[in-house]
């Protein structure tokens, strides 16, 4: 029985479900609990009008980027490191939303209560390169309460921040800019990600993916509305592979008293130099 929700899973689109691993899909979300490193700052926040002043604080707890129609500036927010991000082996980071499942597709996967956001990456701070993203949507699934309220297909969604429900990260390989020209003008460094910028999408299809396809999420929504950031100190963006961090201060101390030691051993040694080398001396003919 669960082999063939599997297979009836992969059949409704190719990407994963918004929670847990669907068989076969490229582009499975990785666990919360399986990520341990976070953005660490806020550089930039601007949340589009209407967002309650309760969700306006990222740097403490839940916000919200806000929407508007196509005539606006969507909301963003732009988020920075201790240690920049590489390009590693697969996905070097993971985006996590706080969305929830609700409703299902024609094959019985879950849908998922949708507020995407587009996702650029910046070595500079000024310069930043979005990811291509697919959206194969013509709107919400079936069983909704209306644009604000309905639950989305997001096997028929790829790289795009917020397709996955809460707790699980939707993840991003920086091998999919490595032809773009900010890359190859080195403008953009791949393996070395400074800035993460998250925006808003307004769901109304004014905003498209990739091919040029419109893009559907809850819309209008209020209050938290638009696509929340989980703000600080959870964090948003689970970074994956990144600059080997330099030693933590605990490390250093244990090293500092390592070394410590040494010289202690080396003094006590210099002290008694007849001592030494009898042990050693007794040592060599025990053996
Ligand atoms: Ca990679
Ligand atoms: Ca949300
Ligand atoms: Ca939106």
């Amino acid at each position: 029985m669960i082999t063939a929700c599997l297979t009836s899973a992969v059949s409704g689109g190719i990407y994963s479900g918004p929670s847990g691993t669907t068989n076969g899909a490229p582009d499975n979300p990785i666990a919360r609990s399986a990520v341990s490193t976070f953005e660490t700052s806020v550089v930039e926040y601007f949340p589009a009008a209407g967002v309650s002043p309760s969700f306006t604080n990222p740097e403490t707890g839940l916000s919200s980027l806000g929407e508007v129609n196509g005539s606006g500036t969507p909301g963003y927010i732009t988020l920075g490191f201790d240690a920049p991000i590489t390009n590693g082996l697969g996905a070097d980071f993971a985006v996590f939303e706080n969305g929830f499942n609700f409703g299902t597709n024609s094959d019985g996967v879950p849908g998922l209560f949708a507020e995407f956001a587009y996702v650029d990456v910046s070595t500079n701070g000024s310069d930043f390169l979005r990811f291509p993203s697919i959206n194969l949507n013509s709107g919400p699934l079936p069983g909704g309460f209306g644009g604000a309220f309905s639950g989305f297909d997001v096997t028929n969604v790829n790289n795009l921040a917020g397709k996955h429900a809460a707790n699980w990260g939707t993840p991003f390989d920086l091998d999919a800019l490595s032809t773009d020209t900010l890359v190859l003008n080195g403008i953009v460094n791949l393996d070395q990600i400074n800035y993460i910028r998250l925006t808003d999408i307004p769901g109304d299809g004014s905003y498209t993916d990739s091919l040029g396809n419109p893009i559907y999420d809850n819309f209008p929504t209020s209050g938290s509305g638009g696509f929340d950031y989980v703000g600080l100190p959870t964090g948003a963006i689970g970074v994956l592979n990144s600059v080997t961090a330099v030693p933590e201060p605990s490390s250093l101390a244990i090293m500092g008293m390592l070394t410590a030691g040494f010289v202690a051993r080396h003094r006590r040694r210099r002290r008694h130099p007849r001592e030494t080398s009898k042990a050693a001396t007794s040592n060599d003919d025990a053996a």
